[in-house]
This record gives structure tokens, sequence and C-alpha cells, in this order.
């Protein structure tokens, strides 16, 4: 029976492709997750298979990363564990390079000498072509990062292609777009959203009194996509015939405010800006109460903001057959939706 070894197994993409391998494979997962002295494994609780094993796994410990290596001797390594929120990633920059950079030279150099012939994957990130220069981007733009986060990923794909092309290991690092869902981590701006109006949802429901929404800069575009429809690319991707990196993406882009209205519009809820758009006066009101639903608030700005991400995957598609299934407005319905019925439990 074949053995995968996934990474940051308890995250969004790390759970999500536990639950695609159990469904499409009869191999055998080794799930890796930090040590945590208060552990939250409520996006793998629900994984009751005898091919599935949570392991001790420490991305930024080598020795730690050797013997797991050493005495699995996997098939495949998917990578997803990672510092994956850039805003926070200015106050933690040396975090960001050994977790998301460090980690990765660990894995490969354990891979050359325990288990050559294991396929290998590593998280890469649109955030890694930062201030770009054309859109929409694909697996020719140049990397041009705007944050320690971007540094790291962008510092990672080097080393993968150099491990590849040294050592003739199938190593590869897709460049994923933004991709969310039902388990996403609160802190990132589509989660806050959806799980901000669920609050708010309620409140209104049982005439309660909430808080505002406060989010940062509205006019940010993202090209956002179903994290679920991604992990197949990712397993495509692997098994593909040659080792080479793709772009994932849904080719659309949104801005923030569009997300902020589409999310309130699923959840029932009828609101419209008012103030200047783009400034700090801006808000958005509920139509009839003139409730405030969301304003701004400069601390979520960042440092240097990638205004523009809108992805090409023609690549993967042609040579994949890989297609993201979920559009747009659904993934939005999905995730306003669930944290509704969350919020009610
Ligand atoms: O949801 P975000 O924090 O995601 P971001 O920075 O685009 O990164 C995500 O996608 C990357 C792929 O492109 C991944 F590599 C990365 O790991 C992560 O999954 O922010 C999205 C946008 C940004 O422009 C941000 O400035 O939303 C803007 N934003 C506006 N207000 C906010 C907020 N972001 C957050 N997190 N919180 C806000 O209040």
């Amino acid at each position: 029976m074949k053995k995968v070894i996934i990474t940051g197994v308890t995250g969004q993409d790390g759970s999500h492709m536990v639950d695609y391998l159990l469904a499409n494979t009869d191999y055998y997962i080794f799930g890796g997750a930090r040590r945590l002295s208060v552990s939250n494994h409520s996006n793998i609780s629900h994984i009751k298979s005898d091919r599935f094993k949570l392991i001790d796994l420490d991305s930024t410990d080598p020795e730690n990363i050797n013997s797991a290596i050493s005495s699995i001797k996997p098939d495949y390594f998917i990578n997803f564990a990672a510092n994956s929120f850039v805003g926070t990633s200015w106050e933690l920059p040396v975090n960001h390079i050994q977790t998301n950079t460090m980690s990765v030279l660990y894995q490969l150099e354990a891979i050359r000498k325990f288990a050559p012939n294991c396929r290998y994957y590593n998280a890469g990130s649109s955030e890694e072509f930062g201030d770009v220069v054309s859109v929409p981007q694909d697996e020719n733009h140049p990397l041009r990062p705007r944050s320690p986060y971007g540094a790291s990923k962008a510092s990672a794909r080097h080393i993968v292609k150099v491990w590849r092309d040294s050592y003739k290991i199938f190593a590869i690092q897709g460049w994923l777009f933004n991709h969310e869902g039902t388990r996403r981590g609160r802190e990132f701006v589509t989660r806050k959203i959806t799980s901000g109006i669920a609050s708010i949802h309620w409140a209104l429901k049982n005439g309660e009194s909430f808080k505002p929404i406060e989010l940062g800069n509205l006019d940010s575009k993202r090209d956002w996509s179903d994290a679920e429809d991604f992990v197949d690319g990712v397993w495509k991707m692997v098994n593909n015939q040659e080792p080479k990196d793709y772009v994932l993406s849904s080719n659309e882009t949104h801005t923030v405010r569009e997300f902020v209205e589409l999310a309130f519009a699923a959840a029932g809820i009828e609101g419209q800006w008012l103030g200047s758009k783009g400034t700090t006066e801006e808000v958005f009101l509920e139509k009839e109460s003139k409730k405030m639903l969301v304003k701004i608030n400069p601390v979520f700005f960042r440092p240097a903001e990638v205004d523009i991400l809108l992805g090409d995957s023609t690549l993967a598609r042609r040579e994949l057959g890989w297609k993201p299934k979920t559009s747009f407005p659904d993934l939005v319905k999905k995730m306003v939706n669930n944290d509704i019925a969350l919020h009610n439990k």
C-alpha cells in the first residue's frame, strides 16, 4: 500500500487533502501536525478511517523530519504546513522563513537521503507574484514578493527547483491563488466577513445589538476559489508524468468590497455603502435601519499590499485536465450558510 505524508493536516488544505485521498485512493495517510499544548483538531475530528494516522511533525525540526521520512519512506510528501497569514508576516519575519522556507530544505534533504523516489509537493502561492507586472499571472510571471510571507514562499520555490534539477527528485511547488471554504481560518478576510455576518444575522433576528465587521483595504482584488477544488489540482500535479509547477486559479478577480456585498446578500441582509470610496470614512449600512454593518479600521491595512491577483490556469486545465467546480457566488453562499448554521449551535 502506498504511503503519503501530509504536513499541516489540521489546517484547511491538509484536512481536505486527507478527505480527498481517503475517497479517491486506497493509500495510507500519515497526517503530520505540530504538538501544541492546546490542540485544535476540529478540521480532522470527523476522520475515522484506519488508513489515517496522526503523527507529531514539526517542520522546523530537521531531526524530526529525518526520523519521519527515514522510518516511513513515503511515496508522496505533501507539505501544507506553513505560516500562511500574510498580514502577520511583518511581525514574524524570521518565523516565516523558518517555517515556510527552511522546512522545505530539511524535507528535501531528508527525501534525497532516505526516500529518493518520493514525490514531493510544496504549497506555493500567488503572493510570490507580488507587485505584478502583467495581468493575468501565469507560470511565466516573475517572482516579485511584497511581504515576508511572499519572500518565504519565493525562496522555497528556488530551493525546490534546485533540488529537482540537481538530484532528479520529483519535487514541485504549485502557485495556488486564494482558496477558501468552511474550514478557512477566521483571520483571513473571507472567513472574517462570513463569520461576522453570521453574528450579525443572529443578532438582527434576536433583536440584539452587534458590532460592525472591521476591515482594511476593500479595493484589493483577489482570485478566490474553493479549497476542495484545489486539493484535486494538487493531487493531479504531484501525479503528473514530469515534475512541473502549475498555477491553480479561478481566472476571475473580485474586490474585497464585492465579497462583502455578495456575502451580506447571501445572508438576506440588504446594505449600502456610504462615505467616500476608498477612505477610512467609508461604511456599509443596513439599508432600512442604517445600522453599521462594516467599518474601516486602518489597523488592517498592510505595510505593502498586493493590489491585484488574477490567475491564468490555462496550462493546468490543458495538461492536467483540472478545472475548479465551484463558482465564486456559490463559494460565498457556502461559507455564509455554514457560518450561520455554526453560530446557531
Ligand atoms: O484573506 P487575506 O488575509 O489573504 P491573502 O493575503 O491574499 O493571502 C492568502 O492567499 C495567498 C494566495 O494568494 C496565500 F498564499 C496566503 O497563505 C493566504 O491564504 O487577505 C486578502 C485581501 C488582502 O488584500 C488584504 O489586505 O484582503 C485584504 N483585507 C482587507 N481587510 C483584509 C482585511 N485581510 C484580512 N486578513 N483582514 C482584514 O480585515
